[in-house]
């Protein structure tokens, strides 16, 4: 996905921006380019697809300095992986713009700005940005006023810098849906749409909010905030620990990635929304094409990545009436598989570099899928380089060999295609998407509200340490998180775990239970909740004890070997999302009362690249 670098300094920046670049190829980008204003006020500019390494021989070839720069790299969405396509855009040789994100009206804003005479070089959607900003600068000549003006006219999600011949000693940005930060140096600023990117210049860190505009000079930084009112934001001092390769304050990398959790999943869905709808160009430049003649959804993954699929086919059968089926990826590349025509092959993996999933890729190609699709947070992964349509989780690094955040982000990505699916087929009910939009972008604060859940499953806990078995129940879309809940524990615990559909208990489970083999359930407020209640009163009527993750207004109290623990209300369709945190902590805290090796379990690997 895009990455955005800039910078405003007394010293040549361009290495700078290239370093920049570096630190946000984990992202996953087809091209790269950059833009600095040289000492003689004109703006210069390299671009070059494929890698950062391309762009930084093309700068050695023919260098380019100066003090005030953008840098870019392009994940397209708009208009082909090209060089002409790639970012910074120009207007008149003296505004450049690099820039995160879609803009929906820009077939509107294109014509528009031709009828004034601008000629646009590319097929994207960004240069109407830099032609518009050109054109307002008439009126309003200060670049941070014509920003201001200019930002009003464009819908969808951007994160955008802008550099300008006539103000050569600052650069102006804009986020709304997209990431943007600002780096404090001394006597130099910067500016980059992740943190990361900027840490060989500085430690101090200004994260703009939704909305913002900021004027970022040598010396100062001017921020306004959505109403126009100029703003202080708080400096953030970044401490080591604080990032992916340092376990911080937590005890173990798991628990640290599970409070990551409302983070990544705002990250994940930062760029992807739009007021009430989903961006589906957030696919790729050919989604809204090859979604409009989808019929079926294939999904095809290992593990929890098989557990997020699992769930997804709830939603896509239920939001968006597309029959989905979803298969192991061991399994589905050794059979005789019946491609129903129209089918989506969607992929999940963490690592893109699973071996039965990629293998299951490639068998796909030869089956007559219509096209096919990857989930991963690898951006520059096997998996994305070999699938015709990508959306990254960004979850960023996961170390502990338990995925957690990866699941999280998983199911938000396959939740934004369920939406995306059913927006372009025309098959959601009236009003959903907006309201599940709604409730995406309050997910995170929901999540958060889930993890203060902790020191409560930390006691829970408590119950499992001395136990060899465990039943999970849960009921529709729930029933895949407990499966992931039992998955969890098995790995890390090591105590042996199933997971049932509820109603299947007196099918079979029903005969092991007893007092020595606890039943976790997880029992949201929805219509299969009185039959959820049911069945457990067959595991008391045993003996059994339950414990029971309930939604608040689900009724469920504490009783006789019962423990009820509320979880805060969701909607229903984001159930599965907010009940799997409860579920990790539980496993989490049985680990460590057990004190195996939380992070790296016996056995077990990460990303699991062989057969
Ligand atoms: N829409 C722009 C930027 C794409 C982007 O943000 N990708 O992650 C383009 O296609 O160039």
């Amino acid at each position: 996905m895009c990455g955005i670098v800039g910078a405003v300094a007394e010293r040549n920046i361009t290495a700078i921006l290239i370093e920049g670049l570096k630190r946000l190829e984990y992202r996953g980008y087809d091209s790269a380019g950059l833009a600095v204003l040289t000492q003689d006020g004109e703006l210069q500019r390299r671009r070059r697809i494929g890698k950062v390494s391309e762009l930084e021989a093309a700068v050695v070839a023919e260098p380019v300095a100066g003090r005030l720069g953008i840098a870019h790299t392009r994940w397209a969405t708009h208009g082909a992986p090209t060089e002409g396509n790639a970012h910074p855009h120009f207007s008149g040789h003296e505004v450049a713009v690099v820039h995160n994100g879609i803009i929906e009206n820009h077939e509107a804003l294109r014509e528009e700005l031709k009828g004034l005479g601008y000629v646009f070089a590319s097929q994207t959607d960004t240069e109407v940005i830099v032609h518009l900003i050109h054109h307002t600068l008439k009126s309003l000549p200060d670049l941070a006023d014509a920003l201001k003006a200019a930002v009003k006219r464009l819908h969808g999600a951007y994160g955008l810098a802008l550099i300008s011949t006539h103000q050569p000693d600052r650069l102006v940005a804009a986020r709304s849906g997209s990431p943007l930060v600002i780096g404090l140096g001394l006597g130099e600023n910067f500016l980059a749409s992740d943190q990361l990117a900027l840490r060989q210049v500085t430690d101090r860190f200004m994260y703009l909010e939704e909305g913002d505009i900021a004027e970022i000079r040598r010396d100062q930084v001017r921020i306004w905030d959505q109403g126009g009112r100029e703003v202080q934001r708080e400096t953030v001092q970044y401490h080591e620990g604080a990032e992916a390769a340092d376990k911080g304050q937590y005890r173990h990398f798991m628990l640290k990635e599970i409070h990551e959790q409302p983070r990544v999943v705002q990250r994940t869905l930062e760029g992807r929304l739009g007021t009430d709808h989903v961006l589906v160009q957030a696919f790729g430049p050919q989604a809204a094409e090859l979604f409009a003649k989808v019929r079926n959804v294939q999904i095809v993954a290992c593990g929890t990545s098989y557990h997020a699929g699992m769930v997804a086919r709830y939603w896509l059968e239920s939001l968006a009436g597309i029959p989905c089926q979803v298969e192991v990826a061991s399994e589905f590349r050794y059979r005789k598989v019946v491609v129903q025509p129209d089918t989506l092959f969607v992929s999940i993996s963490q690592s893109g570099e699973t071996a039965d999933t990629l293998a299951a890729l490639r068998n796909a190609k030869e089956l007559g899928f219509l096209g096919s699709l990857a989930i991963c947070n690898v951006g520059i992964s096997s998996l994305v380089r070999e699938s015709d349509l990508t959306l990254l989780t960004l979850a960023g690094p996961e170390i502990g060999v338990a995925s957690t955040k990866a699941f999280t982000t998983q199911l938000v990505s396959l939740m934004l295609l369920t939406l995306a699916l059913g927006q372009v087929r025309g098959t959601l009910a009236a009003g959903v998407e907006a309201e599940l939009v709604e409730e995406l972008r309050r997910l995170p604060a929901r999540l958060g509200e889930a993890l203060a859940m902790d020191a409560t499953v930390e006691k829970i806990a408590e119950l499992f340490a001395d136990k060899h078995h465990t039943l999970f129940l849960g009921r529709g879309a729930q029933y895949p998180v407990a499966m992931e809940g039992a998955l969890k524990l098995k790995e890390i615990s090591y105590i042996h775990a199933e997971a049932y559909p509820a109603g299947e208990l007196k099918h079979g489970p029903l005969a092991l239970v007893d007092n020595d083999m606890p039943v976790v359930t997880v029992a949201p407020n929805n219509e299969l909740l009185e039959k959820l209640k049911s069945n457990l009163q067959e595991v008391r009527a045993r003996g059994g004890e339950l414990v029971v993750f309930a939604d608040e207004q689900a009724g469920l109290s504490n009783g006789e070997g019962t423990h009820v623990i509320q979880v805060p209300h969701i909607a229903d369709a984001l159930a599965p999302i907010l009940y799997t945190i409860p579920l990790q902590l539980l496993s989490y805290y049985v680990a460590v009362l057990k004190g195996t090796d939380v992070d790296q379990p016996r056995n077990l690997a990460k990303s699991v690249t062989v057969e």
